[in-house]
């Protein structure tokens, strides 16, 4: 019989990576959003698979329209990434950032309680949640230790998914996922901030790149690739805790070499701290600046995780590596800065 999945955050990256895929396995899949969608659904339709979708409209911070919604679709599974999930903005709306990424999934967990406690449920945990992390690479072992209103959020999130398993013997899954990009990244997160300018730095359409703490490093994997994983939690007997990672961890400042070389930049750098620069050798210009607008109150240096238990429990694997990521997401946009054409 066809399984019906609900999707919050639809419009979002993983929205619509994780909806493509649920597709392509035969399910129905109704996408949430808020009315007031800024993204709209130009991700999906970047897929093409925008007409393949129900949509309802579901704000988080409403429980009645979070009830409503799971009372009238009756999912066999809800995969739960909507969020207010840009660490930055988390420092100027810290009160809605807990509305939504923790209080939101408590709504959540609510309804499934009240409509059908046989709903399974995906949370979008996150390695923020580690933060200043005690060891490396972090397991689902590693105590917390967040350092942003963001990760603080989702946490509560964590623990309220993990409660409700045991209190209630809901089947909730948590993900607690690495940083994972696309070229359908939002374009204030690092990795697409880095691709899309210097890809217009390239045709002359803007000038200069200014970026924040350039030694941070992630484990940046490829978004298509975690989908999968989050599929693969809802599928296994037992819910649990998953950490979706690749294991290894790169700077910004690398990630903006192989970016800026896969545009046809030769990047150099000179000076230290907030003088240093990002110079294209070739034209002698200043493409890269360090703005400390861009630091954050709290920063996290280094995050790495062990994907050992997902590969060993779920058969998950990425198949994407960190060089082929920057590629993809460098040609993509290429193409949208020669063209003239972002719509996300
Ligand atoms: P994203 O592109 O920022 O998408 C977030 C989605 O949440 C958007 O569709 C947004 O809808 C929706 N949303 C925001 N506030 C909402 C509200 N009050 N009610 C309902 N929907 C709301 O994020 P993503 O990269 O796809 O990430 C998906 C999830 O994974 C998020 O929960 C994120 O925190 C988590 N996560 C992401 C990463 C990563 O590296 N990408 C890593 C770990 C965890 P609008 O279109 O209406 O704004
Ligand atoms: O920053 C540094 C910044 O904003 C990465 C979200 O998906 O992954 C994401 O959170 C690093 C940080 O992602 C700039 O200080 C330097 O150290 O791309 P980001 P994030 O904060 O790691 C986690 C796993 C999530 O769960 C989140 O939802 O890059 N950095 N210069 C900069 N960051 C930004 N945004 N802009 C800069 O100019």
């Amino acid at each position: 019989m066809q399984k019906t999945a609900l999707v919050t955050g639809v419009t979002g990256q993983d929205g619509a990576y994780l909806s493509r895929y649920l597709l392509q396995r035969g399910y129905r899949v109704v996408g949430a959003h808020r009315a007031t969608s800024i993204h709209s659904r130009s991700r999906l339709a970047c897929l093409g698979i925008e007409e393949h979708i129900e949509y309802v409209d579901m704000d988080l911070v409403e429980l009645a329209s979070v009830l409503r919604v799971v009372e009238a679709v009756r999912p066999d599974e809800i995969y739960n990434l909507a969020a207010q999930s840009f660490v930055g903005r988390s420092f100027e709306q810290p009160v809605y950032t807990a509305d939504v990424d923790a209080l939101g999934v408590t709504r959540l967990l609510e309804a499934i309680r009240t409509v059908n406690s046989g709903i399974r449920f995906y949370q979008a945990s996150t390695s923020e949640m580690f933060g200043c992390a005690l060891h490396a690479p972090q397991t689902e072992e590693t105590p917390f230790f967040p350092r942003n209103p963001y990760g603080v959020a989702k946490l509560y999130a964590h623990w309220i998914t993990a409660n409700y398993r045991d209190a209630y013997g809901i089947h909730a899954s948590s993900g607690i996922l690495y940083n994972h990009e696309s070229p359908l990244r939002g374009r204030e997160f690092v990795t697409r901030k880095i691709t899309s300018q210097l890809a217009l730095i390239k045709y002359g359409r803007q000038k200069e790149l200014a970026l924040g703490n350039i030694d941070a490093k992630r484990d940046w994997g490829f978004a298509g690739d975690y989908v999968e994983g989050m599929w693969r939690m809802l599928q296994s007997d037992k819910s649990a805790s998953y950490v979706l990672a690749t294991g290894q961890a790169h700077t910004v400042r690398e990630f903006a070499q192989i970016s800026a070389a896969e545009l046809g930049l030769d990047l150099v750098w000179e000076g230290k701290g907030i003088h240093e620069r990002g110079i294209d050798r070739k034209s002698g210009k200043t493409i890269i600046t360090i703005d400390p607008e861009f630091y954050r109150p709290t920063e996290v240096e280094t995050l790495v995780g062990s994907p050992c238990k997902a590969e060993q429990t779920l058969g998950w694997k990425r198949h994407v590596s960190f060089e082929e990521l920057v590629g993809m997401m460098a040609h993509a946009d290429d193409q949208l800065a020669r063209d003239g054409t972002y719509s996300f």
